[in-house]
């Protein structure tokens, strides 16, 4: 279960952020703060501490914390970000994790992002991608070990983020894109396919036997319901816009 969660309010210049995605309309600073009030609600809905920090104005894609740690039971793996714009984020998330955990620094060559490593109970799938290394994912690897993990790497075959396309939900099942149906990685994992037209909503997040999803994705939604579990979802629609979710926005631990 989680206790606490780390996340950080956008800055008004969140829109020269990194993102792929091709806007219909401008991304909306309003819009997006109140998004995120309503994603901090929730985890405090569900009974975690949340610790909010500054917005941080040299780098517009900060409030993506994901990225930047990753939380083991005693220690946090500050990440080294694949993406050059966003690596000094690092230096600026250690003081409020170091309150909580020891550090534990990627060093080069690594490069880790967060949002690139699933924990599935007590394994760390970690895709290696345009933002994440062999090196960087054996230096998590490595320290995961020490506090009883086991971890294994993957190629990322989607865009940006191995949670992008793939995400634990909770009893034995992973919320997925088609790509993953047949990966042998998943083999012993229950599977619920997000359809084609329906992808944002892969970015789904387990809090405490709860699931955070994305608004507006019907047939997933209705996939998602078998579970029997609760279910809450929220806006997403300007962190979106920059390639970003619900697990992006925060580190729970
Ligand atoms: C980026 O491209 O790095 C940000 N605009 C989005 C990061 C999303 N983070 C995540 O999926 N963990």
């Amino acid at each position: 279960m989680f206790k606490h969660a780390v996340v950080r309010l956008p800055h008004t210049n969140f829109a020269s952020g990194l993102t792929t995605a091709v806007w219909r309309e401008k991304p909306d600073y309003e819009l997006l703060c109140r998004q995120h009030r309503q994603y901090i609600d929730a985890l405090r809905m569900l009974g975690l501490d949340v610790l909010v920090l500054d917005p941080e104005p040299d780098f517009p894609d900060a409030y993506f914390v994901e990225d930047t740690a990753v939380m083991l039971p005693s220690s946090a793996v500050i990440t080294r970000p694949g993406a050059p714009s966003r690596a000094g984020e690092t230096e600026k998330i250690m003081p409020a994790l170091r309150r909580f955990r020891r550090l534990v620094q990627v060093r080069p060559p690594g490069l880790l992002d967060g949002g690139d490593v699933m924990q599935v109970e007590t394994h760390f799938f970690i895709g290696l991608s345009n933002r994440t290394n062999q090196a960087g994912a054996q230096q998590l690897g490595a320290e995961a070990e020490t506090q009883g993990f086991t971890w294994s790497t993957e190629p990322v075959v989607v865009d940006l983020h191995l949670k992008t396309g793939i995400n634990y939900v909770g009893k034995n099942t992973v919320l997925c894109f088609a790509q993953y149906q047949d990966r042998p990685e998943y083999q012993h994992l229950a599977k619920i396919i997000v359809p084609a037209d329906e992808a944002p909503a892969a970015n789904t997040l387990l809090v405490n036997d709860a699931l955070l999803m994305p608004a507006g994705f019907p047939k997933t939604r209705q996939r998602l319901d078998a579970l029997d579990m609760p279910i809450y979802e929220l806006d997403m629609s300007e962190a979106a816009k920059m390639d970003g979710g619900l697990s992006c926005m925060s580190l729970r631990f």
